[in-house]
């Protein structure tokens, strides 16, 4: 069989995207490019990794850098680099300003990658996917926002606990925003193809959902300082692994909406087959009333951070 190495470069050697390039490389799915702003850290995270490899039997090149042309050709560049909220920032400050570093390093990433495939990672997360999607030029199937993947891997790891079953026999649909919009359908979600309504009580599935819903506050407040990294590390994973090697898995990912599920011109969570070309399918599921009024919110909070980005943009 012909040698394909594949690369992946990820923007930000973060705790997000340090973790995602271990995982990346011990899953053996490419090599991987680590850049950052700050000197010496991906270079330093970039090593360390590359003196695990013996030991954990991959033979993954690992490169840190902070120079974008040690980026060249990457096929998937994955852009966790931003800030986190500071005390004292309002939402709308750390809004602009991840939107100009996310701005910024996509300009780079794209001029030494131009074919590349982009995962966006950064918060908030579907507002910088459509940064992301303006300042690259790419086409929507190569701007993905990762989030649908986490969001419902949470939901899955809750509903196996209360169950006490496998979390591989349990599948979960999510639709919407990251966070707080997002729009779960439990009556798409399954334990081993049954119906998530059918093995639990109403009251017990919203619990669930609202614990989903909450699910990065919730680790943020245990943690103190820094947010979630290992279940979003894995979702990049996740993500990447479909798209290398042409998987055509089926995962919620945001994406550019045209007028599916009633929505346009807005970055939504919605069910996509997943595989070398990008999101190559947008599956749609007929919603009720009121999943449908809640994506609508979902979108138009979405809209609205796009607006704030339009508005300090032009002013
Ligand atoms: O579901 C999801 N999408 C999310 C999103 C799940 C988890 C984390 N989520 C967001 O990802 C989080 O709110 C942040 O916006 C990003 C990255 O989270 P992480 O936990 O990795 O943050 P860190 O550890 O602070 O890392 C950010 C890195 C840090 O090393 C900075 O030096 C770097 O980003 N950074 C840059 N790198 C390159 N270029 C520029 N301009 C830059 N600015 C900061």
């Amino acid at each position: 069989m012909p040698v394909c190495r594949r690369k992946v470069t990820i923007v930000g050697a973060g705790n997000v995207g340090a973790t995602a390039a271990q995982r990346i490389a011990e899953a053996g799915v490419a090599d991987v490019c680590l850049i950052d702003v700050v000197e010496g850290l991906p270079q330093g995270k970039a090593l360390d990794l590359a003196e695990a490899a013996p030991l954990q039997h991959h033979d993954q090149v690992m490169v840190g850098t902070n120079d974008y042309t040690d980026t060249t050709e990457s096929d998937v560049v994955v852009v966790t680099a931003g800030l986190a909220r500071q005390p004292g920032m309002t939402r709308d400050d750390l809004l602009l300003q991840n939107a100009q570093i996310v701005r910024g390093v996509v300009a780079k990433a794209v001029h030494y990658s131009p074919d590349s495939i982009l995962i966006i990672v950064t918060n908030p997360l579907d507002a910088m996917v459509h940064v992301a999607l303006e300042t690259s030029g790419f086409p929507r199937e190569r701007v993905i926002g990762m989030a649908g993947v986490l969001d419902s891997s949470r939901f899955r790891a809750f509903i196996a606990q209360d169950l006490g079953v496998s979390s591989s026999d349990v599948s979960a649909f999510v639709l919407g925003g990251h966070g707080d919009t997002m729009v779960p359908l439990p009556r798409h979600s399954t334990v081993a193809g049954i119906p998530l309504p059918e093995l639990m009580k109403p009251e017990r599935i919203e619990a669930l959902v609202e614990r989903t819903r909450n699910g990065g506050a919730e680790i943020v407040s245990l943690l103190k300082s820094g947010s979630a990294f290992y279940a979003p590390a894995s979702s990049v994973l996740h993500m990447v692994d479909s798209i290398l090697n042409d998987r055509k898995r089926v995962l919620p990912c945001a994406v550019l909406l045209r007028g599916e599920y009633g929505v346009d011109d807005v970055v939504v969570g919605v069910p996509v087959v997943l595989g070398a070309a990008g999101i190559e399918r947008i599956i749609e599921v007929s919603l009720t009333a009121d999943e449908q009024k809640a994506l609508q919110a979902s979108a138009g909070s979405v809209r609205s951070l796009v607006e704030t980005i339009g508005k300090a943009t032009t002013a």
